[in-house]
């Protein structure tokens, strides 16, 4: 019988159990469940379901017992930044608000009472997006100081996930970085940050790295599943996850984590806060093993997405991108990163809205609409990979498309084109592939990441476009 690790990878559109074990040399995955996820409106506020989501994490778990492969360890990823807050009984406080919520709109400015943007990012080398932990916890603050005097406890969602399956509250560290509150010299919550914005310094746990044991599940879930297994840190945030398992160990190449959003950029071992990196808007997100990545936030598919939706999922991804492809000559752009596409309420009319203010043809077809994105999209990649060489004053040959996104034939293609370099798509589930890795280096199925990555590269392979 194989020894089975389970990563639960809940990205912003779905989220999914995925099994991997060894198998001749090999890593071997296997989906198990999957869900639906997305933010739901409730009293005006754009919120996460996670009672919903926990009951699905659970729902997978008696999958492994159905099919009678139980996991010696399990780990649960997500998005970044979301959080909640539980009072002295760890209930939670308030709605389970969402990042693309419009509460943060303006809690820049009270953020930058306390400390300029520039010694912000001095600090803790994250880039500036209103949807960070560090403005949410601020709109908590003006609009609901009380919760915060209650606060015990913050919990980002993966750590909040981990809570419910075992009883301990931790808070991982590649996730808790994305939160901008975080130092990246020493590694910890900077509290002197914290003391300057008012924040309870008590709600924040003591920072845990990626390979931990958290423990074992609780009575309540383990008689509810039917067995027990440890519960392992993964790098909890998503992105921590899937660039671990770029299945590449040399530097001359740039990787896109591709989902939701697209995340680009290089890994490294140190951070680059200077001023020139804030100004370039790019970000240092704490990694496994304490490396870096340093990259740009990119609106993603997150587009296609909604616009898929627009038309009641009527199509699947692979259609859409078959129809932008006829509508190729198309000629408008957007600016991919423009706010306005953040959390519009109608994407398809966004994306027209913006052709029309900007005195371009303005698309009415699905292929005419899906086009402008991904072109918009391709150009935003040439642009940031241009950047990232600026910054670091080299060049880098090829470009690692990781996720799910990098089933996106066209999307690569045109990624090709618009940057010259060689693109090398997949594997697509990086993301919990990471997540196991993270699992497999604990129990020294590997002895180092670069083993880890050579495995990747030899159980999935890479496509490659020039
Ligand atoms: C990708 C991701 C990004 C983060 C964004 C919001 O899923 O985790 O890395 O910036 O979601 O949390």
């Amino acid at each position: 019988m194989a020894t089975y690790y389970l990563a639960v990878d809940i990205g912003a559109s779905s989220g999914r159990h995925i099994l991997g074990h060894m198998e001749n040399g090999k890593m071997v995955l296997e989906e198990i469940y999957r869900f639906e996820n997305g933010m739901v409106k409730k009293d005006g506020e754009l919120c996460w379901e996670f009672d919903r989501l926990f009951k699905e994490v659970v729902n997978g778990l008696k999958k492994c017992k159905e099919i009678g492969k139980i996991p010696v360890s399990m780990g649960v990823d997500t998005w970044g930044v979301d959080f909640v807050l539980l009072d002295k009984d760890d209930k939670v406080l308030g709605n389970t608000v969402g990042y693309r919520d419009h509460r943060t709109e303006g809690m820049d400015k009270e953020v930058y009472k306390a400390i300029s943007l520039k010694d912000l990012y001095a600090r803790t080398g994250i880039q500036k997006a209103d949807y960070n932990t560090i403005y949410q916890l601020m709109a908590v603050k003006k609009k609901h100081p009380e919760y915060l005097e209650q606060a015990e406890t913050l919990l980002h969602v993966p750590d909040y996930f981990h809570f419910l399956l075992t009883g301990q509250k931790t808070c991982e560290y590649t996730e808790a970085t994305t939160g901008q509150l975080v130092s990246p010299i020493t590694k910890d919550w900077d509290y002197e940050l914290i003391d300057m914005l008012g924040y309870p310094r008590k709600m924040f746990q003591k920072l845990i790295m990626p390979g931990t044991s958290i423990g074992h599940l609780s009575d309540k879930i383990r008689e509810e599943v039917g067995f027990d297994l440890e519960v392992v840190a993964p790098a909890t945030h998503d992105t921590g996850s899937a660039v671990l398992a770029v299945p590449a160990n040399d530097d001359d190449f740039i990787y896109i984590s591709s989902g939701t959003w697209s995340l680009m950029g290089i890994e490294r071992k140190e951070a680059d806060c200077s001023e020139k990196s804030c100004e370039m808007n790019f970000t240092n997100e704490g990694g496994y093993a304490g490396r870096f990545r340093y990259l740009k936030n990119i609106m993603g598919l997150w587009m296609i997405q909604s616009v898929r939706h627009e038309v009641n999922d009527a199509y699947s991804f692979a259609e859409i991108c078959a129809m932008a492809e006829e509508a190729k000559d198309f000629p408008s752009r957007v600016e991919a990163n423009d706010e306005c596409f953040l959390s519009p309420d109608n994407m398809t009319e966004e994306v027209k809205d913006y052709c029309r203010r900007t005195g371009q043809k303005v698309p009415e077809t699905l292929g005419e609409i899906a086009t402008v994105i991904y072109t918009s999209l391709a150009e935003c990649y040439a642009k940031t990979a241009k950047e990232l060489e600026e910054m670091t004053g080299r060049t880098y040959s090829r470009i690692h498309i990781v996720g799910g996104g990098s089933n996106a034939g066209y999307l690569n293609e045109l990624t090709a084109k618009a940057t010259k370099k060689e693109i090398h798509a997949g594997p697509g589930e990086a993301t919990a592939i990471g997540n196991i890795t993270a699992q497999m280096l604990k129990a020294e199925e590997f002895k180092t990441i670069e083993e880890a990555r050579t495995i990747i590269h030899e159980s999935f392979g890479v496509k490659v476009y020039k």
